[in-house]
């Protein structure tokens, strides 16, 4: 197939709250734009783009999934993410790739705690938008509160271009406000007709107050010359061609001046062509966005990537997925160049080679192959072993490191051990791949125990790779009560000089260094630098105190968990040219950070966890009692017809078998959700 021009590919995401209809929608794109001859559903567990067993079992999606589809001779790239907190690591690698987003909403739901998580994570990456909110059809639904909720809770500024025709059992269709028509879809062959008719006059008046709005913020988009001729033409009472109400639509979209709001019901085959319009129309080209930056290892220096066609080749590895038979499945956004079948392809971050044995356009789990990617579009590498996620692959000759994804830190582990001994190879083997996989994801050994320990975002999250492990890898595991993940810092600032002196096999091996440690702010991570540079320390030394701070920095201060925002600075440093080794500064360094830490105030930290609850008025008391009794803090408590939403910090410790509590506190209608929020010091073992 012949590569696209880069105005006609489109990179999207359909981002949401869990069970808003990303999957369900998703799977109407496949079947209108003829990707699929069938209709998956979800709750038939038979979605194309839900091809994991446990997705299918579960009825959520887990990983996320990308496809190609065609429409109106534009090739759009859709991944369909999850909604579940637990895998957010998914949707934050997909939006660091992806060009534009659709966010749907549920008409009932409104804009839940997780779609503000994923407005923020597309927020941070500058992403454009369209809205679509779903589920007309339901009882309880109501399109202008949600309207309404995009404004106030998301700050952002929506601009319907659909207005629906009746609400739940009685919906109808929806009336498109660029062209004033209403339409309705043909159940019989599961709304791939269309039927347009005039505006009926009972609703004439609604629809041209809001077609006014329209054109009202239309004539303020941020390109002069277009909002000038669209005002000119409104004031003078004229039709406004809607060739230039296109334009200005794309225009204050791309520029996120405004987000375009659709609607349908889409599990009743209602609405979604005109959403697939509107990511054609408003979304961008992959040329359209700002160019990504990234830095010139030779250079020095952060540049941009132009994206070109024929410049040099670069991409991003976005995500690993191990494939039994074919290995590691290497997912790459290509920003620069193309890339060819059996290529030898320049990993910028691991400075080696390695081989294009295939190129592949996945399709959730299916896939074809391809001979080339080139700059826009996404692709599966075969073949390579090195490559990670994050990492910058391309040629020597343009050694660009592009900006890496940021995951949030696993707070919950358990122990694993495997049925019998023998598994034990077996086990560590199928916890290696997944981490591999898995960037929220980490296997840790401990050392006095000899127990392997994994830790995830969340319960749901282990309990789905350790099913993986058994099913998927043949493991038989079992696991240990889920525990919190602490951390370790420090809360002042200590110096140490440390002196090492051991002689091994008859050979001396001295360093003596000192070491500065002080507390960063919390969320910047650790830092090593060091004052002290060649000639007074050759580099194969620093880099040895560097490797002796960074394996501290991974086994903790007191109680050996992993050390967060601490700042170490190498500030003198002495070395005997023939007894100095790079062993005996790495075990300097290893020990003086530990000493001065300890002199720094150590502090255990734990994670303290966003909580939103939805529950029934009359079961307010009850669940806020529960909640004081947990040692949350309540953050705040909106009212909404019927229901009360509770947000509430609450150390994770003190969450374990929430669900089964609040169950049976409100008869089981109150649901809620929770994520990782920050890390505080642990009470009873000192603060900040
Ligand atoms: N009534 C109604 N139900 C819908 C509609 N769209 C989806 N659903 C139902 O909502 C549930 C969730 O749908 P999914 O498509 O799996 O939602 P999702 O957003 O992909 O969920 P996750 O991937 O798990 O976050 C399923 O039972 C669907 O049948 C709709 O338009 N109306
Ligand atoms: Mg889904």
């Amino acid at each position: 197939m012949e590569q696209p021009e880069l105005g006609d590919i489109r990179n999207i995401g359909i981002i949401a709250h869990i069970d808003a209809g990303k999957t369900t929608t998703t799977e109407r794109i496949l079947f209108y734009t003829g990707k699929s001859h069938r209709m998956g559903e979800v709750d038939d567990g038979e979605a194309t783009m839900d091809w994991m067993v446990q997705e299918q079992e579960r009825g959520i999606t887990i990983t996320a999934a990308v496809t190609t589809c065609y429409w109106d001779d534009k090739q759009i790239n859709i991944i369909d993410t999850p909604g579940h907190v637990d895998f957010t690591a998914e949707v934050e690698r997909s939006i660091r790739v992806l060009d534009g987003a659709v966010v749907i909403f549920c008409a009932v739901g409104g804009v839940e705690p997780q779609s503000e998580t994923v407005w923020h994570q597309a927020d941070r990456y500058r992403v454009p938008r369209v809205c679509y909110i779903n589920k007309l059809d339901r009882v309880g639904a109501d399109f202008f509160a949600v309207v309404e909720e995009i404004r106030s809770k998301l700050g952002a500024n929506p601009l319907v271009l659909e207005l629906p025709i009746g609400r739940e059992s009685e919906l109808e269709g929806v009336i498109d406000l660029i062209r004033l028509k209403e339409l309705r879809w043909e159940v019989q062959d599961l709304g791939q007709t269309i039927y347009e008719s005039p505006v009926d006059p009972s609703r004439l008046p609604q629809a041209q107050a809001y077609r006014q709005k329209l054109l009202d913020q239309l004539s303020r988009v941020p390109e002069p010359a277009l909002a000038d001729r669209i005002t000119e033409l409104y004031l003078e009472g004229k039709d406004i061609p809607e060739e230039l109400v296109l334009r200005a639509l794309r225009k204050g979209t791309l520029e996120r001046t405004f987000v375009p709001v659709l609607c349908g019901a889409s599990l009743r085959n209602l609405g979604v062509q005109p959403l697939l319009d509107a990511v054609v129309r408003y979304l961008p080209a992959p040329d359209e966005v700002p160019p990504p930056e990234g830095y010139h290892v030779k250079k020095e220096k952060t540049v941009a990537v132009p994206v070109r066609r024929d410049g040099p080749p670069l991409g991003l590895v976005y995500k690993i997925q191990s494939d039994r038979e074919a290995g590691p499945l290497s997912y790459v956004r290509m920003y620069s160049g193309e890339l060819h079948d059996g290529m030898a392809v320049y990993n910028v971050a691991k400075r080696k080679r390695e081989r294009i044995n295939r190129l592949l356009r996945m399709h959730a789990n299916r896939s074809e192959p391809l001979n080339s990617v080139a700059a826009g579009d996404v692709a599966v590498i075969v073949g390579f072993r090195l490559a990670q996620t994050g990492d910058s692959i391309g040629s020597d000759q343009f050694p660009v490191l592009l900006e890496r994804m940021h995951f949030p830190e696993p707070v919950i582990s358990v122990a694993i051990e495997p049925r019998t001994l023998s598994e034990r190879g077996k086990l560590q083997n199928a916890l290696r791949q997944l981490e591999k996989e898995d960037p929220t994801f980490s296997v840790k050994e401990n050392e006095e125990t000899g127990q392997l320990i994994i830790a995830g975002m969340g319960e749901l999250h282990l309990e789905v790779l350790v099913t993986r492990v058994t099913e998927d890898f043949k493991v038989q595991a079992k696991v240990g009560a889920p525990q919190v993940s602490y951390r370790e810092s420090i809360s002042g600032t200590a110096t140490h000089q440390e002196r090492y002196h051991k002689v091994l096999a008859g050979k001396e091996n001295t360093a003596e260094l000192t070491l500065k440690v002080e507390r960063l702010r919390r969320g910047e991570g650790n830092r090593f630098q060091s004052l002290i540079n060649p000639p007074a320390l050759p580099r194969e030394l620093i880099d040895a105190v560097k490797r002796g701070v960074s394996a501290a920095f991974s086994s903790g201060i007191m109680y050996g968990y992993p050390v967060i925002d601490v700042g170490v600075t190498l500030t003198k440093a002495f070395y005997n040219p023939s007894t100095s080794t790079p062993m005996a500064f790495e075990a300097a360094a290893a020990l003086g950070f530990d000493a001065a830490c300890r002199e720094a105030g150590p502090l255990l930290l734990e994670p303290i966890m966003r909580v939103d609850i939805l529950t029934p008025k009359e079961f307010l008391g009850e669940v806020l009692g529960n909640l004081s009794s947990r040692k949350a803090e309540i953050t705040g408590i909106d009212s909404k017809p019927g229901v009360e939403n509770i947000h509430a910090h609450v150390p994770l410790a003190n969450m374990f078998g929430y669900s089964t509590s609040l169950r049976s506190a409100t008869q089981g209608r109150a649901t809620f959700t929770m994520e990782f929020s920050h890390f505080a010091p642990r009470e009873a073992f000192g603060s900040e």
